[in-house]
């Protein structure tokens, strides 16, 4: 498929020409530059919601039940599930898929997974630009789920504008087991499975835990669901709402854009910088060889970009 043929299809609403456009976001492939400048035009900004947390907490079926949720209201909605153990998915989700399949044939909601080849920060990278092309397709809200391990929810929250921090009564997942950090980046709480006993102990020692943090502006709410019954999901939206509201009142809305582009840029200029050196050490058998025997890749590193400088 040609690029200007894949613009036409993005632009008639065609969510194969979607799917393809967000494969080669994902492959980190420079083709799709032209497109995205061509589609710059179309741009809306979709609400961006992320939700993390250990396996198995029940981040799928809680995105399911948001889904559900805001259909409800009318309001179009993008999942972008993200897997940092598997570099690259071009698009398969087997279990979440199966978990979310009731709204397969719904043409206003889209599902995927991402991944990212390659080096890391590259998902967020990608998920900005997967983000950006579902808000030029139409999409109202994108919702981003990603399982809590490594660096992935640090990520999401570089990401979201609102951050779902998920944990449950059994697992072990209790407040112990919460992650440093994670007080920072969740936005709301929520404590899932509330169907089972020990719920009101991770609520409450959750709320111990915050009033021993430093204090922010806004303190994230714990919202109490059963996803696999649609329990608490109006109160979790309505907390999420709220926390947008909270951002665009207090300016921090347009300081998080400012400051993301700048992060954003910055990385992207360091990819732009990798692939050239890469390209360069394999162009150039001389300055390989050179590097071999000096072992300087500082100098080797400056010498490359100072080269691009002056091309
Ligand atoms: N009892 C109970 N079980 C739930 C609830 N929500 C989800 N589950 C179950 O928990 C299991 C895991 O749910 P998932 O939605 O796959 O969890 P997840 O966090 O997306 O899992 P990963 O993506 O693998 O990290 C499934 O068997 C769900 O049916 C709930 O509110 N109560
Ligand atoms: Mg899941």
């Amino acid at each position: 498929m040609s690029e200007a043929d894949l613009l036409a299809r993005f632009r008639s609403g065609d969510v194969r020409a979607l799917a393809r456009t967000i494969t080669l976001v994902e492959r980190r492939d420079p083709s799709v530059r032209d497109l995205e400048e061509a589609l710059r035009s179309d741009a809306s900004t979709p609400g961006v919601a992320g939700f993390t947390g250990a396996p198995g907490t029940g981040k799928s079926t809680l995105v399911d039940a948001v889904v559900t949720h805001l259909r409800g209201k009318e309001k179009s909605v993008a999942v972008l599930a993200t897997d940092p153990n598997s570099p690259f998915t071009g698009g398969a989700i087997l279990g979440d898929r199966i978990r979310m399949q009731r709204h397969a044939l719904d043409g206003k909601v889209f599902i995927r997974s991402m991944g990212a080849r390659g080096h890391l920060g590259g998902l967020s990278l990608a998920t900005r630009e997967a983000i950006r092309l579902l808000g030029a397709f139409g999409f109202d809200e994108v919702i981003l789920e990603t399982v809590g391990v490594g660096q992935s929810e640090l990520e999401v929250a570089a990401v979201a504008d609102t951050t779902v921090v998920v944990l449950t009564p059994n697992l072990g997942d209790s407040v112990q087991m919460i992650k440093a950090g994670i007080l920072e980046i969740a936005d709301v709480f929520v404590v899932n499975k509330s169907d089972l006993d020990g719920h009101a102990r991770v609520a409450a020692e959750l709320r111990a835990m915050m009033n021993l943090a430093p204090k922010r502006v806004w303190k994230p709410p714990i919202i109490a669901t059963v996803a696999t019954r649609q329990e608490g999901i109006e109160q979790l939206w309505s907390a999420v709402v709220a926390h947008r509201s909270h951002l665009e009142a207090s300016g921090r809305a347009k300081e998080l854009t400012e400051q993301r582009l700048r992060d954003e840029t910055a990385e992207v200029a360091a990819e732009l910088a990798r692939r050239r050196a890469r390209q360069a050490l394999e162009d150039d058998p001389t300055l390989a060889e050179r590097l071999l025997q000096d072992g300087t890749p500082y100098r080797t590193a400056e010498e490359i970009l100072k080269r691009d400088a002056n091309r």
